[in-house]
């Protein structure tokens, strides 16, 4: 099948050259409908003005991001301006809220590329911002770079009708292994939404480190928060800082959900607090690799529940996102009954503070069905009630251990060591691609699954660059099984779709993996 056939749903009509690998059809993710004409390209110029809708702070917002984009690479003004509806696209590039295909929804858009204007048109900013990164990515990958490059800036006419697969499209972040700072994240943030990934999950508590500020338990963070794997200085979020990172999400219609994680993988909060352990004791911090000694929480302490009240009714307050995520992974010390009874308060406290639980998988072996969501990550015996819950109410987010662990190694040897986890085996690109989430749970209920996910576990990974080298390219493999219609699936599309985005790494700065597997250019 050529890429057209691939890419256009049975009865639309290509165009006679649509065959052609034109770069209308290098979006990543592929968008739903892709009609290129061939005939028209739209020249960014020193004279392009962005035009947004007028009366829209996000509108507009998001047309000053665009211009954020294009002014430094272009060295143009790129002025933005709101305007009130026009009957005739102007010339220049147009960023309209309403009037979009109902079809593409509230994250969806259009986007029509002429010799004289570009038009995104959608029913919500999420959608405009959406539509944004797809025109990114219509521009030559030196758009990207933050110094004046040469261009020219061309954008391949037609037309793009586009809108999710998935309502969840996850990134998770382990920010308790290794600290990643608020710019670390934000920068993050900036690489994940140009793959149109919507939910960010951080991962903000484990053995090796206390992440975020809560007020009256001060040794979280001055104890808990102080180290990191090897032992290094780490650091936590202050209020100002996890807001910081909110906000710089919402502006990207990325929505954050924060994991206090328990009732195992918690010893900085037992090296913090000695009320917390059975004995009274405080563990010594651990700054290992894999579970520490005694890494559980007092199951029968009345303190544990007070702490944990504090702790996610202040996370719930902070968060405008609908999750709190509880965790509840690899409790290996603790007693099933034990394990019942630390979910059944947890989810009484997510509940009374107006979050809905989300947990992995284990979690929902206990929990209310009908209240929570679960990450499938392991066929671990837990998989086949996790997949039962669906029928009972749960919703499903996936992210197989084996194919969308942006922490395991891509090959033996690469990265060198000691970047890179093996447990879960080798994950080139081309398995990263090689899923889908409608069979990677049997027994699930397929409208309980609500996307994906791929988690980045960071007990070896500590600097942007190691973040870097293990998320691309395997990062926007699976944002697109969470975004791309199905029939778009293909990996000789793929695969020549996401060498074009080598360019634009580079022009990014982004330290990606040069998989032998890809024809970059
Ligand atoms: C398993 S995935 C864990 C994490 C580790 C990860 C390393 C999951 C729910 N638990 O605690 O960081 O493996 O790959």
């Amino acid at each position: 099948a050529s890429l057209a056939s691939v890419l256009l749903p049975a009865g639309a009509s290509a165009a006679p050259t649509a065959a052609e690998p034109t770069s209308m059809q290098r979006i990543v993710p592929a968008p739903a409908v892709v009609q290129p004409n061939p005939a028209a390209t739209y020249q960014v110029g020193p004279g392009t003005v962005v035009f947004t809708s007028w009366r829209s702070p996000d509108a507009l917002q998001i047309g000053q991001q665009l211009a954020g984009v294009l002014r430094p690479s272009t060295g143009y003004l790129i002025p933005v301006i709101p305007v009130p509806p026009v009957d005739r696209p102007l010339p220049g590039i147009s960023l309209t809220l309403g009037g979009a295909d109902p079809q593409v929804g509230d994250e969806g858009y259009q986007l029509d590329v002429t010799d004289r204007s570009v038009v995104i048109r959608a029913n919500k900013p999420a959608g405009l911002f959406a539509g944004v990164q797809s025109l990114r990515q219509l521009l030559p990958g030196a758009v990207e770079a933050r110094s004046r490059q040469a261009g020219p800036w061309t954008v391949p006419g037609g037309r793009i009708v586009d809108y999710p697969r998935y309502q969840h499209r996850g990134a998770m972040l382990d920010v308790a292994r290794h600290f990643l700072t608020v710019k670390d994240v934000q920068r993050y943030i900036d690489q994940i939404t140009l793959y149109k990934i919507n939910y960010l999950h951080l991962h903000l508590t484990d053995e090796q480190g206390w992440r975020i500020e809560i007020p009256g338990w001060p040794k979280l963070t001055q104890i808990g928060g102080s180290t990191q794997v090897g032992g290094g200085p780490a650091g936590y979020y202050t209020t100002a800082d996890y807001r910081a990172i909110l906000e710089y999400a919402r502006k990207r219609y990325l929505t954050v959900v924060p994991e206090i994680d328990g009732p195992a993988h918690s010893n900085a909060a037992l090296a913090s607090y000695a009320e917390l352990n059975c004995d009274g004791k405080a563990q010594p911090l651990f700054t290992g690799v894999g579970p520490a000694p005694n890494g559980t929480l007092c199951i029968n302490k009345p303190i544990t529940y007070k702490f944990l009240d504090d702790v996610i009714g202040r996370i719930a307050e902070l968060t405008p996102g609908p999750y709190v995520d509880v965790g509840g992974d690899e409790s290996i010390s603790t007693t099933p009954a034990d394990y019942a009874t630390y979910m059944h308060q947890v989810e009484q406290i997510v509940a009374k503070h107006g979050k809905r639980l989300m947990g992995w998988g284990a979690a929902l072996t206990v929990t209310n069905p009908a209240t929570s969501t679960g990450q499938f990550w392991i066929y671990d015996g837990t998989e086949d009630k996790l997949a039962q819950t669906t029928h009972e109410g749960a919703t499903v987010v996936m992210s197989p251990c084996v194919f969308s662990y942006l922490d395991m190694k891509y090959t033996p040897t690469v990265p060198a060591d000691p970047l890179g986890l093996r447990w879960a085996g080798y994950i080139e690109v081309q398995t990263a691609y090689s899923w889908d989430p409608t069979w990677v749970l049997p027994g699930v209920l397929d409208s309980a699954v609500l996307g994906v996910e791929t988690p980045l576990w960071t007990e070896t990974v500590s600097s942007v660059a190691d973040v870097d080298f293990m998320a691309f390219p395997r990062l926007p493999a699976i944002a697109e099984i969470g975004w791309s219609p199905l029939a778009t699936h293909d990996w000789a599309g793929f695969s020549g779709r996401l060498a074009a985005q080598g360019p634009r790494w580079d022009a990014m700065r982004v330290n990606y993996y040069r998989s032998p597997q890809i024809p970059w250019p």
